[in-house]
């Protein structure tokens, strides 16, 4: 079949953009192309075509309406951090935490592995917008893919389809991504982003963050790129409102590692003694933060659905997934069960008999490796959340009165810890670490720096970026207050000391109390710590011992803390800002006066 390539076939008349699909095309050779118009028609085509191929196997109908199973290659279940390149034309335009290869020679080495790579395939053109429409913050990307799983996903992740090309018209300002799976070979994988011309090429996997490219790819390391230049923030955060019982709603945004319970807190359910309190949920993954013009910084999430971690995900955790997985979203590496359901480990403690794991092979609990794969993803699309904001949609976004930032650490980091300024919590941000998980391939479970949790996904210069944050301070005239939460520090024997999920609400109070002066907090040489009276623990089982425990400073934890932060620090050289070094030796003076 001779691919119809010449423009008259595209459903716009936009020169830029057909001109480029019209090359890529050229270069790929596809058997026919498609672009996508975000239709429920072509939703039907398109799920047809997957389950053909086995690239979908439906699930149980009745059960999970509109609902499938995608199993990917075994060698392709996360993101691939040690692949990921920043190509910008000079290294320390990347920084030391990216990695950096030439973008004239990364282009032509592409575009030999991409010579002839779609033939008998079919090419997706997949227009999407990142942000509400009509907003100010919203932006427009391309997605050219062979994968139909990844067309389908981008319809959930995304405002896909005829609205970003009538969004877009004539104008050649838009994100230009260039997606193709090749053979799924390890050895010709490799996700490279040039912000200088606003485009991606993620070759050889078809994975999440390698391969959805609106995601980490465009909304942050792109993004942040363009957030410099312009004047604003685009971060790994989630956005969360939460409602008093007076009504009155206040939002946060929160950053985390990936993994690490942004989903769950983004539709928090308040515990039973919270009677009034609401949840709701604005984004569980990125934020897009511009100054407003009465000077608070106001938030959208740029996504549309979410990819979110399956195992773990229960009544217990997170009853607002379990409900808006009942229908219309698409698993990945999950079990499947013989009446074609789905089953994570930690769904619940009975996994039934006759599963198949994540690879399609039969598992029981004898077997030895785990029924769902730990970085095993649901994709559904935001309308499906009854936890949704009404303002998740709102082209303004919402005004923003708290930063979090969060990690999982077992021991050091507090509870909860209030920075004192704006600068002190740019400070918090660029120390913070996180134990790694499945998210990434790699070691699970070993410390490492993620400042602001944004290490895998910031496009340029780490301490350009710090010294970003440090600037944005003065266009903040009402800037939100900056916090540090830890969920999942343990005792002595290993076990966790705050329940987590529902009750981290409790934690949230506390910060909201602290936003309108309600309450003090207790000052420490890093930070400000909860009083233990000011916690709202009704109808929690806690003792004050173990609240103590988890709010304990140990100045010797800190100053191992501090050695690790100044190794990072060191790691960036020249471009580290001095306000945050000379943070840094303060606080390394004020431990040793406290006896670290
Ligand atoms: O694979 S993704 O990057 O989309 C998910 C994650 O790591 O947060
Ligand atoms: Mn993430």
């Amino acid at each position: 079949m001779t691919p119809n390539l010449d423009a008259d076939s595209a459903p716009t008349q936009n020169r830029a953009l057909t001109e480029w699909v019209a090359e890529i095309a050229n270069l790929t050779s596809p058997d026919k192309i498609l672009w996508c118009d975000g239709s429920e028609a072509e939703r039907a085509r398109l799920t047809e075509i997957a389950i053909a191929s086995g690239t979908l196997l439906p699930l149980n109908q009745k059960k999970r309406p509109n609902s499938y199973l995608h199993r990917s290659n075994p060698n392709d279940v996360a993101r691939t951090e040690q692949l990921t390149f920043i190509c910008s034309p000079n290294k320390n335009d990347s920084g030391p935490t990216n990695n950096w290869a030439d973008p004239a020679e990364t282009y032509a080495r592409l575009r030999g592995w991409l010579k002839g790579s779609m033939r008998g395939r079919t090419m997706y053109v997949v227009p999407y917008v990142m942000g509400p429409l009509g907003s100010r913050f919203a932006k427009i990307g391309v997605e050219i893919t062979d994968s139909v799983y990844v067309a389908l996903s981008m319809r959930i992740m995304t405002r896909m389809g005829r609205a970003a090309l009538e969004m877009l018209g004539g104008n050649g300002d838009f994100c230009r991504g260039v997606h193709c799976t090749l053979d799924l070979n390890p050895e010709r994988r490799l996700i490279c982003h040039f912000p200088q011309d606003n485009a991606i090429w993620s070759v050889g996997s078809g994975y999440g963050g390698n391969a959805l490219l609106s995601k980490k790819c465009f909304a942050l390391r792109i993004a942040s790129v363009q957030g410099r230049r312009e004047g604003w923030l685009a971060e790994h955060m989630l956005i969360l409102g939460i409602q008093n019982p007076k009504g009155e709603t206040t939002y946060i945004a929160a950053a985390f590692p990936s993994a690490c319970g942004k989903t769950n807190l983004a539709m928090l359910t308040p515990p039973p003694a919270f009677a009034g309190w609401k949840v709701f949920t604005i984004g569980d993954d990125i934020a897009w933060m511009r100054v407003g013009e009465d000077g608070r910084l106001w938030a959208v999430n740029p996504e549309n659905g979410y990819f979110g971690v399956a195992p773990g995900t229960s009544a217990h955790s997170n009853p607002n997934a379990m409900k808006m997985l009942e229908h219309d979203s698409i698993f990945t590496n999950v079990a499947m069960t013989p009446d074609g359901d789905v089953w994570w480990e930690g769904l619940d403690d009975h996994p039934p008999d006759g599963l198949l794991d994540w690879q399609g092979h039969p598992w029981n609990q004898n077997s030895k490796d785990k029924a769902a794969h730990p970085n095993s993803r649901f994709t559904t699309p935001m309308t499906n959340n009854p936890a949704l904001s009404p303002h998740a949609n709102d082209p303004r976004g919402v005004p923003i009165s708290a930063i979090i930032f969060g990690g999982r650490r077992a021991t050091t980091m507090p509870l909860v810890l209030e920075s004192e300024s704006w600068s002190h919590g740019v400070f918090m941000g660029a120390t913070m670490g996180s134990e790694t998980t499945a998210a990434a391939s790699g070691a699970v479970g070993v410390v490492r720096r993620d400042p602001m949790a944004m290490l895998p996904f910031c496009g340029y210069n780490m301490g350009d970026y710090f010294g970003h944050w440090l600037t944005m301070e003065k266009s903040i005239k009402r800037p939100p207050k900056i916090f540090m939460v830890n969920w999942f520090r343990k005792d002595r024997d290993g076990n966790f000391l705050w329940p987590g999920f529902g009750d981290n609400l409790r934690v949230l109070k506390w910060i909201l109390d602290r936003i309108e002066g309600r309450v003090s907090s207790e000052k420490t040489p890093v930070g400000g710590v909860p009083k233990i009276s000011d916690l709202d623990i009704r109808g929690l089982e806690i003792s004050a011992d173990q609240l103590r425990e988890d709010l304990a400073i140990k100045p010797a934890e800190w100053e191992t803390e501090m050695n690790s932060a100044a190794e990072f620090f060191d790691k960036i050289g020249p471009t580290m800002p001095k306000l945050l070094r000379e943070k840094h030796q303060h606080l390394v003076a004020s431990l040793a006066a406290n006896g670290a």
